[in-house]
Order: C-alpha cells, then structure tokens, then sequence
C-alpha cells in the first residue's frame, strides 16, 4: 500500500489517479493538509495529514499497513523565496517526518528533487548528473540538503530511497501553485481564454521541461526498477525538452495563428531561471532505469491544447 503526501498538488492530484488505476484504488491512500472535491479524495481512501507532523504520519502508516511512500508535500520555488522560513519548515521538516518514519516502517521511499537543485556554478548544459550544486533559492538548498538526506537515510539505515530531479511540468489538470516554471502552463490557458499571454520569464531563457504524464511513469518506472542496477539514487536528472518563450509561442501559432506572446520579466522569477540550467543530461537516468519521454514540445503543445479546449469551454 501507498502513502502520498501532497496528494492535492500540482504532481499528486496525478500521481494519484496514476497510482489507484496501476495498483487499485484501496491500495493508494491519498493525503493532504487540505481537503477538495477531486478524484484524490473521492476516488480512495483520504486522510488530512500535516507532514510536519511526524506522529500523524506514523499513525496512517501503521493504520493503513504502508509498504510505500510518495512524499510530494512542498511549496515551490516561488512561494519558497517569498517565504523561506516557512519554506524550510515545511520542505525540510516534512522530509525528515517522512524518512523517519519509512526507516521506523521500512518502507520504500520516494520523493521529488528539481533543476532547482543546481546553481549558477552548474555547468548551463549538458548539466551532468554528478556536478556543483550551489543553489542559490531556499527552494534549492532544499532540494539539495533533501537529496543529501535521502542518501544518508539509504547508507546509514539502508531505506530504499529513491528520487529524480524533475525539470518543470506541464499538466491541463492541476496548475502548479507558485513555482519558476509555471509560465509554460498559463501560456496554454492563456492562449485558450485570451488569445494572448504576457510572460514573466525572458524570451531566450531555457529551462528544462516535461509533459506530466512522462513524470508520472517516470516515478513508477524508478520505484519499480531493480535496486541492483541503481548507482544513484537521489535523485536522477530526468528531462524531455529544453525550451524557452519564444518556442512555446511559436508552436502555439501553429494551432492559433493569432496568438500574441508578450514580455514583461519578473525581476524574482526571472533570477531563480537565470541561475538554473539551460538543458541537463538524464544519461544516467536512461541507463541505471531506462528513463524515457514520450512527449516533446510539439505533442505536448497539440494535446495540452486539444484537453484545455474541452475543460475551458466546458
Ligand atoms: C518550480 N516547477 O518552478 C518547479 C520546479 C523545475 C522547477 O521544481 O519551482
């Protein structure tokens, strides 16, 4: 049985349904700090669960007999600047809640790092896998302590933790709630609703991407993979694209010539982009688990477009 925490985010809300249709719908108990009238909480077993507290999270596990957990509790990039002490809290103090208790449960363990775990020092592409991570965000030095924490949790107590460095994702169901990479969601909405979108990230900023379906089977390829063939473990590079505005913009107009991209940069959210990489390299990836992304920005563009379609004029 699996526990997610963050079950009503951006990634959870999916991994959820993801998760009930691969494994059954008992088998994957659902938990947030808040609750909502979505599949998460209908759809299976939910609980309210607060990660920062660790004895509410010992209890589901023991309550629901956990072999597994998903833990995507966290604010984003963002959120996380604007609000750092917060941010350390509840990123920090969750993962540990978390480790704790799937080293008291054995129980697999998995939770998502970020291209935000690298730093201005990072080489800008063809990112290695192993390489300098200064961040220079909270929401980095998050990711990499985490990472760190998840090692140390695997060497020292021999939990089964498992991780990938997610670049940003790009979904028509959940919208990402105040990360660095969400303009490439609102352009999608935007370009449906308004037939324009004004961006908050430069023209000529790369950063990597990925279609939220390739994220999902990318979690349940990792946590199924054989242990034997991983020499790393958190958290792998993964990516499907290397894109920046103006090539979002210009594969929108091939299904709505009329469309308009403007510029105005968020002095904040534009930093954060400046200090990450451009394209990394998820070779390690590919061979330790056979990581691979179905999607690119050309089959991601035409579906996002043809789901939204439906959802906003609905
Ligand atoms: C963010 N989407 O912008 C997240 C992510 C790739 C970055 O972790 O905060």
């Amino acid at each position: 049985r699996i526990l997610v925490t963050g079950a009503l985010g951006q990634i959870g809300s999916e991994l959820i349904t993801k998760l009930r249709a691969e494994y059954g719908a008992d088998n994957v108990i659902a938990s947030d700090i808040r609750t909502a009238d979505t599949e998460a909480v209908t759809g299976g077993p939910f609980e309210i669960l607060d990660v920062t507290d660790g004895a509410k999270m010992n209890e589901l596990v023991s309550k629901y007999n956990v072999d597994t957990m998903m833990h995507m509790a966290a604010l984003l990039s963002a959120k996380a600047e604007e609000s750092p002490q917060l941010a350390w809290h509840l990123n920090m103090g969750g993962l540990m809640n978390g480790l704790e208790t799937a080293r008291e449960h054995n129980l697999q363990f998995f939770t998502p790092s970020s291209i935000g775990a690298f730093g201005p020092d990072t080489p800008k592409t063809d990112t290695p896998q192993d390489t300098i991570q200064r961040p220079t965000t909270m929401y980095g030095v998050n990711k990499v302590s985490g990472e760190l924490l998840c090692d140390y949790y695997f060497k020292r107590f021999g939990v089964d933790t498992r991780g990938v460095r997610f670049p940003g994702l790009i979904s028509y169901v959940t919208p990402p709630g105040g990360g660095t990479t969400d303009y490439a969601v609102e352009v999608y909405y935007e370009a449906l609703k308004s037939g324009s979108y004004t961006s908050y990230i430069d023209k000529g900023t790369y950063m990597d991407m990925m279609y939220m379906p390739d994220a999902l089977q990318a979690i349940v390829d990792l946590m199924e993979a054989d242990p034997a063939k991983l020499k790393h473990r958190n958290a792998f590079n993964v990516t499907a694209m290397s894109i920046e505005p103006e090539m979002v913009a210009s594969e929108i107009k091939k299904h709505i010539p009329s469309f308009e991209m403007n510029y105005q940069p968020d002095p904040v959210r534009q930093a954060i982009a400046d200090s990450w990489p451009d394209a990394i390299d998820a070779s390690a990836a590919k061979q330790e688990w056979g990581f691979k992304a179905q999607h690119d920005l050309a089959s991601m563009t035409k579906d996002m477009l043809t789901k939204l379609r439906t959802t906003i004029t609905n």
